[in-house]
């Protein structure tokens, strides 16, 4: 079966999140003006609103997913968007400050196609930056009607975030074969509390600050928590089988670099007779064309 190699959202989504993220941007802006102003032009950098060092870069930042949930979550609550946005500064907030420090300890040089912050100014400073976001988001939060609250909901998605992230960098030091193999479902929980757990912040917070009732709440928590799985896994695939000039992924470099994927985790997972060399393809890092075709 030929798979898709590109996303495309229709043209609605992008609609959607161009009014969310236009609803938002005036409290955002007056968020990272409050910022020192050198930790401001990093927040600043990394959002896409400005360029480095004189040299032009393609302005780019973000899509703005986690902002529209928190929107949307207030709108499902029958609130006005303006309800949602305390929240969604806080969650945007975050997911920055989260993307500063990834990158720094994947060492990665490009993000939203400009240089990484930790590239542009420095590794002290973007960690700098990071906790200057984190900072913001919280104190952003605990300013809004039924802030203190708001902020329990956002620390348990920070605390989720971690517990991700760590699962993740482990799962890089665990073979691909034997009793110590990542298994499929230790996957999506990582995924979950990597991805998701921010995103079902987002649209669960919205919803509590719109007024909706517990159960929509928890509800709208769940939804995102699923998202973010489902966002992580086609995010894998393409990374295996994208188009490189829609993703800007290398061909293959997630295979090269023999990173956990779902794919291939689960094509281990299988008991396929093909598993057997698939993982000693992976564990020589050899001929990462052959292992691609055995997935
Ligand atoms: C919360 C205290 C605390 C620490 C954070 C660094 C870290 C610990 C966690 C990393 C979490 C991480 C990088 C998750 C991946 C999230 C993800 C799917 C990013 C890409 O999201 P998009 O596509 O990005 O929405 P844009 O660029 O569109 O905003």
């Amino acid at each position: 079966t030929a798979l898709p190699t590109t996303v495309q959202a229709p043209a609605d989504v992008h609609r959607v999140l161009a009014r969310c993220r236009e609803a938002v941007r005036p409290a955002l802006e007056e968020a990272v003006g409050r910022m020192h102003p050198w930790v401001g032009e990093m927040a600043a950098y990394s959002l896409g609103w400005c360029e480095v060092g004189g040299a032009p870069v393609a302005a780019s930042g973000g899509k703005g997913v986690r902002q529209a949930l928190a929107v949307l979550g207030a709108e499902a609550a029958g609130a006005p968007a303006e309800a949602g946005v305390p929240a969604a500064v806080a969650v945007e907030l975050v997911h920055t400050f989260s993307l500063l420090h990834d990158d720094i300890m994947d060492g990665d040089p490009a993000r939203r196609r400009r240089p990484t912050v930790w590239k542009a100014y420095g590794t002290g400073p973007a960690v700098l930056a990071g906790d200057a976001l984190f900072a913001l988001a919280v104190e952003t939060l605990a300013a809004a009607p039924g802030g203190p609250q708001a902020v329990r909901v956002l620390s348990v998605a920070l605390s989720d975030l971690v517990h991700g992230q760590a699962d993740d960098l482990l799962f890089a030091t665990r073979p691909w074969t034997g009793p110590q193999r990542v298994r499929t479902d230790e996957y999506r929980a990582m995924a979950e509390r990597k991805t998701g757990a921010l995103l079902g912040c987002a649209a669960s917070l919205g919803a509590l600050l719109g007024g909706a009732a517990p159960a929509a709440v928890d509800a709208l928590d769940r939804a995102g928590r699923h998202l973010g799985i489902a966002f992580q896994i086609v995010d894998d695939v393409l990374g295996i089988w994208g188009d490189p000039s829609v993703t800007g992924k290398p061909v293959h470099g997630d295979l090269r670099e023999r990173k956990k994927t779902f794919p291939v985790l689960a094509a281990l997972d299988s008991d396929h007779p093909r598993s057997g060399r698939l993982a000693a393809l992976l564990d020589a890092g050899e001929d990462v064309e052959e292992a691609a075709a055995l997935i």
